[in-house]
């Protein structure tokens, strides 16, 4: 490797986005090195491959192309806080994410419609996928989602980006300019990132409606609110809720007895055609309407999508019914407010099964929903012991050293508890999974592979 050669971009985290950054650099004969605190990051390989003139340094950061660099491109998955990129910001290299390279690459050359929110962004971003699609769109999806944007670059005629992106990229991307934009909702989350400062965290998505054609804001959601009544260069702000709409907004009107998704007196369809279950996605379908029709995509196209769309795993993902116990998959639910939409959406009771690292949230928010809708709380992981402090005493509380032990638990007390009400099982953790797993995808699949395993036995007595 030669270290002498002048370089100007700093690629910081590997994984998929490093590799992007990596992809798109090249293409532009920029002199760039990348640096990774982990010993074997993710694609160190594709790295070593692809880019063999590429010099990198894996295992920390300390290096000395942070002090000469012009910019450093940092993974999301990296606070901006950490000592090393502070010390390269003072000493004058800029601090950019991904999102910010591929904002400054588009420009306002193409639309782009960008989604953020504690809750509900891949679903959102999935159905407007979708809708474009349907709608004759050629479409380009990614970010958080899993496709690094940039990589979106690489397919040439796309019409119409559509962006995920989470509270740490949109802290490293300020010229992003978008078509339509949404704050979907604010609740704890990554408070381990934000100093525990849920206004701090709340904040750094605030920014999405910067640069904004069509502002698009939840009134149920007063961050979201707040945040669109102080952005001030949009053209249009348009908002949704499960309230009657006003003109040109989106709402919930009854009609002969019947709830309808409407934009001002226009009823749209029927809420129970939507196929997603929970209040939590006739929010999500509301939104993604919005952000849609903002984005000029056909309106019977995206109503099409909202009656056939069934989700997409381990969201609230139903699973078997077996004993007269349903079992869903919620393994995405990470943080406090996606467990209350879930526990909330499901018909009858539950045994809730969750736990593992909880971020710094504050478990208080559940205590109502569990008392309503809870039979027993089965736990497990790190902070196990600080959602036992909220449950209330009338509530079975059990601990469990592994996921096969908590299906085991969950399938007893579901069995006993069978009754006039529907009774479901539900995995929805409130927390990440790293504690016990590689990821929550990990953890989702863990539990359905347990379901499935009782299911063979119990269907085979
Ligand atoms: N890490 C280090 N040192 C490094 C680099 C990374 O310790 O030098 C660790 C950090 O804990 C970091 C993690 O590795 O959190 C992530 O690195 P990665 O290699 O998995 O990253 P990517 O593959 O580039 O994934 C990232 C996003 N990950 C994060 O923001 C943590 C992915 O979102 C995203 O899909 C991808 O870019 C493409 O844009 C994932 C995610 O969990 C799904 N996002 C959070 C969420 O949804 O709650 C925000
Ligand atoms: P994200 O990409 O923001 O994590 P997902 O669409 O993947 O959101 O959904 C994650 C979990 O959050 C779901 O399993 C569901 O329980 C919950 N959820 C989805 N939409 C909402 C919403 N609008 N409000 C609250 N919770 C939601």
């Amino acid at each position: 490797m030669n270290t002498q050669q002048s370089i100007n971009s700093v690629i910081v985290g590997l994984g998929k986005t490093g590799l992007s950054v990596a992809r798109y650099l090249a293409s532009k004969n920029d002199s760039f090195a990348v640096v990774d605190s982990r010993d074997n990051p993710p694609n160190a390989d594709d790295l070593k491959n692809d880019y063999s003139s590429v010099p990198y340094h894996f295992g920390d950061f300390k290096s000395d192309w942070f002090a000469t660099a012009d910019q450093l491109v940092v993974n999301p998955g990296i606070a901006i806080a950490t000592p090393e990129i502070q010390q390269a910001k003072q000493s004058g290299a800029e601090i950019i994410g991904d999102i910010e390279l591929f904002a400054r690459e588009i420009g306002q050359t193409k639309p782009i419609v960008a989604i953020t929110g504690s809750n509900g962004k891949t679903t959102v971003t999935l159905l407007l996928d979708l809708m474009a699609k349907k709608s004759g769109v050629k479409v380009g999806t990614g970010g958080n989602v899993g496709t690094p944007a940039l990589d979106l670059l690489l397919e040439e005629d796309t019409e119409l980006f559509v962006l995920e992106l989470s509270s740490y990229q949109l802290e490293t991307s300020p010229s992003l300019q978008t078509i339509s934009a949404v704050v979907l909702n604010v609740s704890e989350d990554h408070l381990d990132r934000y100093d525990n400062d849920l206004e701090k965290y709340a904040q750094s998505k605030s920014a999405i409606y910067n640069n904004c054609k069509t502002v698009i804001a939840n009134r149920d959601d007063a961050y979201s609110i707040r945040f669109a009544n102080e952005a001030s260069d949009y053209q249009a702000l348009v908002t949704f809720g499960l309230d009657k709409p006003e003109a040109g907004q989106y709402g919930i009107a009854l009609q002969a007895g019947k709830e309808w998704l409407a934009k001002g007196d226009d009823l749209l369809m029927t809420v129970d055609e939507i196929k997603l279950p929970g209040s939590h996605n006739v929010s999500n379908a509301l939104a993604t309407l919005a952000l849609g029709d903002a984005a000029g995509l056909k309106v019977t196209a995206m109503l099409e999508v909202l009656k056939e769309f069934a989700g997409t795993e381990h969201r609230t993902q139903w699973l078997a019914k077996f004993n007269g116990v349903n079992w869903y998959n919620d393994s995405k639910g990470t943080n406090v407010g996606a467990t209350l939409a879930a526990l909330s959406g499901l018909p009858g009771k539950a045994v809730l099964i969750a736990g593992g690292q909880g971020k710094g949230a504050d478990f208080l928010p559940l205590q109502n929903v569990i008392k309503k809708k809870a039979i027993a709380v089965v736990l497990m992981g790190e902070d196990a012991q600080q959602i036992a402090d909220i449950v209330p005493d009338a509530v079975t509380t059990i601990f469990v050293d592994s996921m096969s032990e908590a299906v085991k638990f969950a399938h007893k007390l579901s069995t006993e508890a069978k009754g006039s009400e529907e009774v479901n099982v539900l995995l929805s953790p409130a927390c990440a999974s790293f504690d016990m797993f590689k990821n929550y995808r990990v953890r989702g699949e863990v539990f359905m592979a347990a379901v499935s395993e009782l299911e063979q036995g119990v269907t085979n007595d």
